[in-house]
């Protein structure tokens, strides 16, 4: 029998502290009437301009969004500070993000019936690394033992399924055995929690996926990979210019532009047709019809955009059972998005069942898996 590549784990590690939307916008509501207060005289002067307030009513309806994950709730909430504060280890110690992502790791190998000498490569992808090197991955990969290589990626919204793709093709080719491809979402530290249009949209998770031939799978929730596609488009829409060469700039390192910001309307607009399209050439390329899929495990940004993505590719509503959603108890998690509704979400399928994952955000980046229950 031929052998393909499979996802035979995946571990999903959820911090112990949430922000509801009602705790969320009190502070950021008290922090706009302390910030009016501050600059009476130059709103008054039509210099600059009020802060208006947050509802958590908009925030629910406009995203689907009810609460959020944070990996340090200490300081968020904080009129004076608006960000977490995350105690400093020294270079002895494990990093934060390494941490996150260790706990999902180990989750995705117990799922997959794997230990570390089943794995050779550790791939870790996500929207932000806390530093530039040594490689978080390569942290992840000594402190679980693996021998072989780590190595980072940076793809935010699409960095799990681009990663995927990497250690699909890695295992078709035979240069790996079996790789970790691992997504710890710090996302809070770079939310601007004073930016009322998207204060609300971010949350903080980790995820982690086990990808091995079929020959030595011994899951018993395993899937085959049958395609994988990825796509970017140039855009300007979701930014940030965080990086290291603010230093020699001399610009003011916390500045708005240097966190999350974006056009949230024109990014609805675009991105929803191009990832429908793309889901449709994905799936056509196969073989495979819209009506043939079982599960869509979708990027969780908006639940409007879900909707509208599998209502376009659909004709109806998905149910929630076909297109599950997270992102109400999650919010955005970047990259993690889709793979916690996979995490969640799989274990019901039947042998021949297909369902596909599907990312699209920042860059802007597209990246798809259809895969097959075993
Ligand atoms: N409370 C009350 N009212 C508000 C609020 C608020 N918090 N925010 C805005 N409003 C008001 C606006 O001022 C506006 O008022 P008016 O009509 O008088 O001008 C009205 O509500 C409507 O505002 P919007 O048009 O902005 O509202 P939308 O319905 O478009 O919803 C969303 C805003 C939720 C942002 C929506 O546009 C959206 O979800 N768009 C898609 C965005 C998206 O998917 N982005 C992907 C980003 S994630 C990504 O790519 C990864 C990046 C890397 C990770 C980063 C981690 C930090």
């Amino acid at each position: 029998m031929n052998s393909s590549v499979v996802i035979s784990g995946v571990g999903l590690w959820t911090p112990e502290n949430s922000i509801s939307n009602e705790e969320l916008v009190e502070s950021y509501n008290a922090w706009a009437e302390y910030f009016n207060q501050q600059n009476q005289a130059a709103i008054e002067a039509g210099e600059i301009d009020a802060k208006p307030p947050s509802t958590p009513a908009f925030i629910e309806k406009a995203s689907g969004i009810k609460s959020r994950y944070v990996y340090s709730k200490e300081g968020v909430l904080d009129i004076h500070r608006m960000r977490p504060l995350l105690e400093i280890r020294d270079d002895g110690q494990v990093s934060h993000q390494a941490e996150m992502a260790i706990a999902a790791a180990k989750k995705a190998l117990t799922a997959a019936n794997k230990t570390a000498a089943d794995i050779d490569m550790v791939i870790v992808s996500c929207a932000y690394t806390q530093r530039s090197y040594p490689a978080i991955a390569i942290e992840v990969q000594a402190a679980l033992g693996i021998e072989g290589f780590g190595f980072d990626m940076l793809v935010a919204c699409s960095a799990a399924t681009f990663g995927l793709e990497r250690a699909v093709d890695a295992i078709k080719c035979g240069t790996s055995k079996g790789v970790l491809v691992i997504n710890p979402e710090l996302t809070s530290p770079q939310v601007n929690f004073m930016d009322r249009d998207s204060h609300f949209i971010f949350g903080d998770v980790a995820t982690a996926v086990v990808v091995e031939s079929s020959e030595s799978c011994t899951s018993a929730h395993a899937f085959d990979v049958v395609s994988t596609k990825c796509v970017t488009s140039y855009s300007n829409n979701i930014r940030s210019n965080f990086g290291y060469t603010t230093r020699a700039t001399d610009e003011d390192p916390y500045a708005a532009d240097k966190l999350f910001h974006q056009n949230g309307r024109k990014v609805f607009k675009e991105v929803c047709p191009m990832a429908a399209d793309h889901i449709e050439t994905h799936l056509r390329s196969n073989g495979i019809q819209v009506a043939d899929l079982k599960r869509w495990w979708l990027h969780q940004a908006n639940i409007n955009m879900n909707l509208l993505i599998s209502k376009r590719l659909l004709g109806r509503d998905a149910t929630l059972e076909e297109a599950p959603i997270v992102l109400d108890e999650y919010a955005n998690t970047a990259s993690a998005g889709s793979i916690i509704a996979f995490a969640k979400h799989h274990e019901d399928l039947a042998a021949g069942d297909i369902g596909v994952i599907c990312s699209f955000g920042a860059g802007y980046s597209i990246g798809s898996l259809i895969l097959k229950k075993r």
